[in-house]
């Protein structure tokens, strides 16, 4: 049962994991309730709609994006326990500023998944992964081509009906809202994927899949193994929440032809990967684990199948 007069800073004092790694959760968290915040009043601040830059991914930057992007970079760079941070929205390797040669620690984020659908008042979401630095050269990107299941932390917040953050490590995977005051208390803990049969797939891309996705989801519509229904939210953060929490399994195959994907290998799918391995799910991009792939650059795009072990090998035998 949880113990929901539990609040953050009680459960990361709970945990077995260093003072630094603490903070650093501690300040994304923080740091997600200002976004939060943002989006709830930014009909009224005027912060819908787009800055007219394209970012490194040749995405329109939506004013959101920017905000999260910012107040992310700077409290992190604030709190001296971050060594170097990547973002979805930024080419290279971030810096901090003020800096800290003596940190320890790598944060990789997408600050805003999802932000197309920001105008619509859709769930949308911060993606991160914590990891170690791997050398003391900040101009070194391989501190951020580093194997998912490097990471030692990561977790998500979902911008939704409610704002929950969900905080993984190899000891617990929990989640936590945010009270009147922006301290967050403890809802979820020790999360497994649920079972529920959902598949989420955009099928507007059916003529791009491959033999064995055309199987695999016809498979799904046909009742052989069980009823399923369908749910696509078009924001990654949102349909991962979902599946974690209830069930089911979410895909976005790489194009046949080129082998390159549409979401992000560090940003998105690495993060939501640990978290899937730590809670009895598993994801691939078709062929082996999200977690085994070594990126080879900052924007690296993969197809990506993430979901419980059950619906994951029903895909795997298809
Ligand atoms: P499509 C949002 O832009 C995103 O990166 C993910 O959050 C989401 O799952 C995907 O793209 C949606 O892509 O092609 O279905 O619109």
């Amino acid at each position: 049962m949880v113990n929901r007069n539990q609040n953050l800073s009680e459960y990361l004092n709970n945990l077995d994991i260093e003072s630094d790694l603490k903070k650093i959760i501690s300040v994304i968290s923080s740091t997600c309730y200002k976004i939060s915040e943002a989006i709830r009043l930014s009909n009224i601040n005027n912060l819908l709609g787009k800055t007219g830059e394209i970012n490194i991914q040749g995405e329109q930057v939506e004013k959101l994006d920017e905000l999260a992007n910012n107040l992310l970079i700077k409290n992190l760079s604030e709190t001296g326990k971050v060594f170097l941070m990547g973002s979805e929205e930024i080419e290279s390797v971030i810096i901090p500023n003020p800096n800290n040669k003596n940190a320890e620690f790598i944060v990789v984020f997408d600050p805003l998944d999802g932000s197309s659908n920001i105008d619509v008042s859709v769930t949308i979401g911060t993606i991160f992964a914590i990891y170690k630095r791997v050398n003391s050269d900040q101009n070194d990107e391989s501190n951020l081509l580093q194997e998912g299941n490097k990471a030692i932390a990561a977790g998500y917040t979902v911008y939704g009906s409610s704002t929950v953050m969900c905080i993984s490590t190899k000891e617990d995977t929990s989640m936590f809202s945010f009270d009147k005051k922006g301290c967050p208390i403890i809802t979820n803990s020790k999360i497994i994927h649920g079972n529920s049969k959902v598949y989420s797939v955009n099928e507007s891309n059916w003529n791009k899949f491959t033999e064995k996705d055309k199987r695999w989801i016809t498979s799904l519509k046909s009742g052989v193994n069980g009823k399923y229904t369908a749910r696509y939210v078009g924001s990654l953060v949102a349909d991962f929440h979902r599946n974690l929490l209830k069930g089911g399994i979410f895909s976005y195959p790489a194009d046949p032809k080129t082998g390159i994907g549409r979401l992000r290998l560090i940003y998105e799918c690495n993060p939501l990967s640990f978290i899937a391995k730590n809670t009895n799910g598993y994801a691939s991009d078709g062929e082996k684990s999200i977690l085994e792939i070594k990126p080879e650059n900052l924007h690296q795009r993969v197809g990506f199948y993430i979901g419980n072990n059950i619906e994951m090998s029903i895909y795997k035998n298809s």
